[in-house]
Parts: C-alpha cells; structure tokens; sequence
C-alpha cells in the first residue's frame, strides 16, 4: 500500500509519502531471537524504511512496542507508542542503539505479553522508572525519563535488542510450558 505516513510525523521524522509494509513477526523459539542485535552506523534510506514498516506492523498486530530482532533484521532498532488510545498513532517512537543510563530502585510489577509469544502473559518486576539514551532518526541524540508503561515497554525492547525474552525473567518450568506451547503453535501454523 502506498499512502502519506502522515501519523507517523513529528518526533520520528517518518512524514514523507512512502510504500508501508505489515512485516511478519517472528515467533519463539527462533534463533534470531536470541542473538544480540548490531549497533546502527549510517542512517540510511534502509534503516527509515525498516523503521516505517515496524511501526506498520507495531501498529496492525496491535502492539504497543517492537523491536528489530522480532522481524527478522538484527540491528538495535526499537519502536514503541504506549499511549492507549484507539485509531491514529498518539506517541510513535523510534529508538536506535538505546540505552538505560539510569533506573530508579524502586520496582514495578507488570503483567507483561510479547509478539512473538503470542496469547502469553506473565508478571515482570523491572526498575519502574529509566532515563534512556538513545540516536533518533532526525541523526541526533535524545535523552528521556520514561515512567509507568513507557519504562516497562523500553526495558521489554531493549532486552528484545539483547536476545532476552520476558521468559527468561520466569522459573524453568513456566518458560519451558510456555515454549512448547509456542512449537505446537508453530507446527500447527506451518501445516495450515
Ligand atoms: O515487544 C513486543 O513483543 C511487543 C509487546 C510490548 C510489551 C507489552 C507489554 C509489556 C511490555 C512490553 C506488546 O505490545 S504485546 C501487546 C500489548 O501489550 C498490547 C496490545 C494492544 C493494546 C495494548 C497492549
Ligand atoms: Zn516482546
């Protein structure tokens, strides 16, 4: 489909006209997903595009962040719009080669979902708040504090960025349920 990125303007520097494309996500167990992601160098036309179609395909699944590794392409790349709102996109944010260079001692208990675990759901404890650095799209370098779901969301993207799943915070036998739940979906998948 061909249409204005018009949502997608301000802040991600995403308002030309442009072909947007859902890209598929990748399901676990999948050993892309584990890998630790390559800094970005150059913010090439390939970089703008891959961060179009993840907010695309962000937006389509419905989601509230995505990180790079989840389709396929392992570069630090993450995106994410936490504010719950329906119909156009409120916050879009692209993060590249973030970092946490700050979180608060105090904890948050999340009941946190993934999209490449899908219909899955489990409590998270993570720092409840986090300044995070990152470079945006416009080529310069931005600093925020996120607090509520937005520092949840950012630490769930980074850990994506890292080859970490939210499984990986639970106890061997819940992950290892979960898991082969996730390999019957695939093969059921892949014979349909
Ligand atoms: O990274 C991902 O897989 C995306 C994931 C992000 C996330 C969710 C919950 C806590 C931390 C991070 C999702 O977006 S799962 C779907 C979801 O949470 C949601 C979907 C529609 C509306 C609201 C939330
Ligand atoms: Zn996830």
């Amino acid at each position: 489909m061909v249409r204005a990125c018009k949502g997608f303007a301000g802040e991600t520097g995403i308002n030309y006209v442009t072909p947007m494309t859902t890209r598929p996500i990748l399901i676990h167990p999948d050993p892309r997903l584990k890998k630790v992601a390559e800094p970005v160098g150059e913010i090439t036309d390939k970089i703008r595009v891959l961060a179009e179609d993840m907010l695309e395909t962000m937006y389509a699944a419905p989601g509230i962040g995505l990180a790079a590794p989840q389709v396929g392409v392992g570069a630090r790349i993450l995106v994410m719009d936490c504010v719950k709102e329906e119909g156009a996109p409120a916050r879009p944010m692209v993060l590249m080669n973030p970092e946490v260079i700050g979180s608060s001692d105090d904890a948050n208990v999340y009941e946190e979902g993934c999209l490449s675990i899908p219909d899955q759901y489990a409590e998270v404890t993570r720092p409840s708040e986090v300044d995070v650095r990152w470079l945006g799209l416009d080529g310069e370098i931005h600093e925020e504090h996120f607090d509520g779901l937005w520092a949840t969301c950012v630490q769930h993207e980074i850990d994506h960025l890292d080859g970490k799943l939210f499984i990986d915070y639970l106890g061997p036998l819940k992950r290892q349920m979960i898991t082969r739940k996730m390999q019957k979906l695939k093969r059921e998948k892949a014979r349909a």
